[in-house]
């Protein structure tokens, strides 16, 4: 028997773990209590992490597609096919289409810098990560407020107003346990949620608020504070630009307006805002991570980091934080060729304003790739990516896998999207490869340092994505710009770190012990105007509102509801209903309603029912267990798997992102989920 370190990969947190081994199997998987980030938590995903390793439906050998796409027949086939195939796709698609033909999209792992590499290598700048279904309008609004995404100083602060998020549910580490550990000293949270989440549950005050008006609320607080002059005079002197504007913007905003816009009392509006202030600057509206919600999305966060910059709380304790300096450095590496031919630009260029430019927007690539516009994409290489169970309106995203001509997918199961592609690469897990490092930089838990190594030896054919792009780069000749190792890469990186690869070895996680507060003490804010960006000047310029202006969302009408994405605390997104130890805490989803609602459809507990958007319509069971506004429904995520090989959940439930209809969020491309209304049947009623 041995142990071993590794971080969990059952979702983004990348918590620090100790893997117990024996005889060459991984028995059980511990915390490792000198890792702060998590402070010495793996939560029940991470638990169950041996079954990412040991699940029976793991995919096992390449397979190439016989079939038609979706109808999951399949023809084992060699590694070296696989390389041969995919090299001799890849460059019919560059000469056909030119490199950009090509779509890469890395999911959130330690190795999808490798697939950021082979696309540059290839010649396709026509990358896309999770992040655009994720969070990208939150980054944008805070950026452009503060010049930097902050951290939230949870375990220090003494007042929370959680707005659009679900700590004690949807798990981030350290803010879930730091929240907990702040209750217990007596912090004061806040929630507002449609829904009465495990968060809501165990907060001081829930508010149910109507969805889509999170910015009547936040405007309205900022008017209190604003004409009871709450805020600090001489700080916002120094480090706000605009308050005059915005003192003259919110005065249409009142708390009485904002009533009836969010269904939340004027006085507790009111009350709120007082109270806030008087606990300031130790006081946070979190800033909250998934912002794939609304139209007005960034706007909406905007309306958030404006109150936090009343409350005077950046970069101080118990505020928000900056990003603190870990230490890694970018490996040297080959100046990847150039390509003449290729378009001036990404295929999504135009669609929104302020996309981020390394990220873009799956909602646009998929729309740009079935428009054809401005040129053809017919080539798709994906990494640890599954936007059949995680990109809004399920129908767009098979109709452009059937536009494609190759589709490469690298997946560790056969997930739904798996089963559109040509090519199925079976992908070693996090307890079986070598990672490059990763630096955690955010909250007063960590500046530091992870990485992997193999814990086991890879299961049956499976490799890490990092061999594969290095074995095709050689057969494309393209080898001399994959020409290191995993270790050479992470030597490099760790370069200027003393001992770091030895700490690394002997604790399984390496600090700096860098500055936390205080960071922009003397420094000079990254934005426009030099400070904390109340109003932002450049929103204006291209013709953007510079402060938030309020703009009521598509209301539900009396037979309809609005649909919210959201979490539990034992599933990640569409990737573990599969998981036999996970899988018997929720079997199926079910449609949450208010029993009032459903009682005037004549829907009782556990009836089917039928629900209904303008882009789909899905069939699963009702339940009234669970809190959720009247005009509200809810739906888990990771269910309506089309998937036969996922044996444990294929036919349970229903699919969320069937029914979901693809808009976004205006300036970044943001995917926005929360903008669909559906209707609710009985089954068997007309
Ligand atoms: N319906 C719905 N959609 C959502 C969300 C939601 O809550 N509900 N949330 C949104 C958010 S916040 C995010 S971040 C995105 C996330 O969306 P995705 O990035 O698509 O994330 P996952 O659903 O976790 O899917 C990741 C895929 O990686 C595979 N995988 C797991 N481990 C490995 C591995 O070691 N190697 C390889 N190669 N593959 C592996 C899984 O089998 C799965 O197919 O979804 C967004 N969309
Ligand atoms: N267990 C678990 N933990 C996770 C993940 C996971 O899949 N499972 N995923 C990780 C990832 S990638 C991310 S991005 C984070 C996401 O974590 P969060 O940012 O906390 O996002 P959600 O869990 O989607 O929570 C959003 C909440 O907003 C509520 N809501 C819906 N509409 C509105 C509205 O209009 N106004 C307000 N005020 N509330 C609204 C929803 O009911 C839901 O409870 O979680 C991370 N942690
Ligand atoms: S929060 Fe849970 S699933 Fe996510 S990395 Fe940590 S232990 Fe793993
Ligand atoms: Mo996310």
């Amino acid at each position: 028997m041995h142990y071993a370190y590794s971080v969990c990969d059952m979702c983004m947190n990348k918590c620090g773990l100790i893997a117990r081994v024996e005889d060459g199997i991984v028995k059980k998987l511990d915390p490792n209590p000198k890792f702060l980030k998590s402070r010495g938590m793996l939560c029940a995903r991470g638990n169950a992490g041996i079954d990412r390793l040991y699940d029976p439906d793991r995919l096992k050998h390449p397979l190439l597609r016989v079939g038609e796409r979706g109808e999951g027949k399949w023809k084992q086939i060699s590694w070296d096919e696989a390389y041969t195939l995919m090299a001799e796709k890849f460059d019919e698609i560059a000469k056909k289409y030119t490199r950009c033909g090509m779509l890469f999209t890395p999911g959130s792992d330690m190795q999808s810098t490798f697939v950021h590499r082979f696309a540059e290598v290839y010649g396709s700048y026509n990358v896309t990560t999770h992040e655009s279904n994720c969070l990208i309008s939150r980054n944008r609004a805070f950026l452009d407020t503060y010049g930097e995404v902050p951290f939230a100083d949870l375990l220090n602060t003494n007042y929370v107003l959680m707005s659009g998020s679900n700590r004690f549910e949807a798990l981030v580490t350290p803010d879930s346990t730091d929240l907990m550990t702040a209750k217990k000293r007596g912090c004061k949270i806040v929630v507002l949620d449609p829904r009465y989440t495990k968060t809501a549950a165990l907060a001081d005050e829930w508010f149910p608020i109507r969805p889509g008006t999170d910015m009547a609320f936040f405007l309205a607080v900022t008017n209190v504070i604003i004409n009871e002059k709450l805020f600090d005079a001489d700080y916002a002197n120094n480090k706000l630009f605009g308050l005059e504007e915005l003192r003259i913007h919110v005065q249409q905003y009142t708390p009485e307006w904002a009533e009836k816009e969010c269904d939340i009392p004027a006085k507790d509006i009111i009350r709120i805002a007082r109270e806030m202030t008087a606990a300031a600057p130790e006081a946070i509206v979190y800033p909250g991570r998934r912002s794939s919600d609304y139209i007005q999305s960034t706007q909406i966060r905007r309306s958030m980091a404006i109150v936090n910059a009343l409350l005077g709380n950046w970069d101080r304790p118990g505020g928000l934080t900056a990003t603190r300096q870990v230490g890694l450095s970018a490996p040297e590496l080959e100046e990847p060729p150039f390509y003449e031919d290729n378009p001036d630009d990404r295929v999504d260029v135009d669609r929104a304003p302020l996309m981020f430019e390394e990220e873009g927007s799956f909602k646009h690539i998929r729309d740009a790739v079935l428009e054809e516009k401005p040129y053809p994409v017919k080539g798709w290489f994906i990494y640890k990516f599954n936007p059949m169970q995680s990109g809004a309106n399920r129908q767009k995203t098979i109709k452009m896998m059937e536009q494609m001509d190759f589709i490469v997918n690298v997946d560790i199961t056969m997930s739904d999207t798996a089963l559109y592609s040509d090519l199925v690469l079976p992908s070693s897990s996090y307890l079986e490869r070598t990672d490059p490092a990763s630096g955690l930089q955010g909250s007063s838990a960590c500046a530091c340092v992870v990485t992997r190594d193999p814990v086991v030896k890879p299961l049956y054919e499976s490799k890490p994505v990092f061999e594969i792009l290095k074995s095709l780069s050689v057969k494309m000749d393209l080898g001399e710009y994959f020409d290191f190792t995993v270790e050479e890469y992470r030597k490099q990186q760790l370069r200027k770190l003393p001992n770091a690869e030895e700490i690394l070895k002997k604790d399984g996680v390496y600090y700096n012990q860098s500055k936390l507060y205080g960071i922009y003490e003397g420094k000079i804010y990254k934005t426009k105007s030099k400070k904390i960006e109340l109003m932002n000047t450049r929103y204006e310029e291209m013709g953007a509102d510079p402060m938030p202006v309020y703009k009521r969302p598509k209301m539900p009408k009396s037979n309809e509801f609005r649909v919210v994405v959201g979490r539990n605390a034992y599933f990640t997104h569409g990737s573990t209903s599969n998981y036999k130890h996970l899988n018997e805490l929720m079997p199926e989803n079910m449609l949450w309603m208010h029993p009032k609602a459903a009682a005037k459809l004549g829907i009782k507990e556990g009836d089917l029912v039928a629900v209904k958007s303008a882009v789909s319509e899905v069939e699963l069971k009702a339940t009234f267990k669970f809190g959720v506004r009247e005009d509200t429904v809810y739906m888990e995520s990771g269910f309506g798997i089309l998937s036969k090989d996922l044996r444990t959940v294929h036919g349970k439930g229903a699919c969320l992102v069937e029914l979901l209809e693809d808009q976004s969020d205006a300036l970044t491309g943001n995917m926005a989920m929360h903008e669909t209304l559906v209707t609710v049947q009985r089954k068997g009623v007309l």
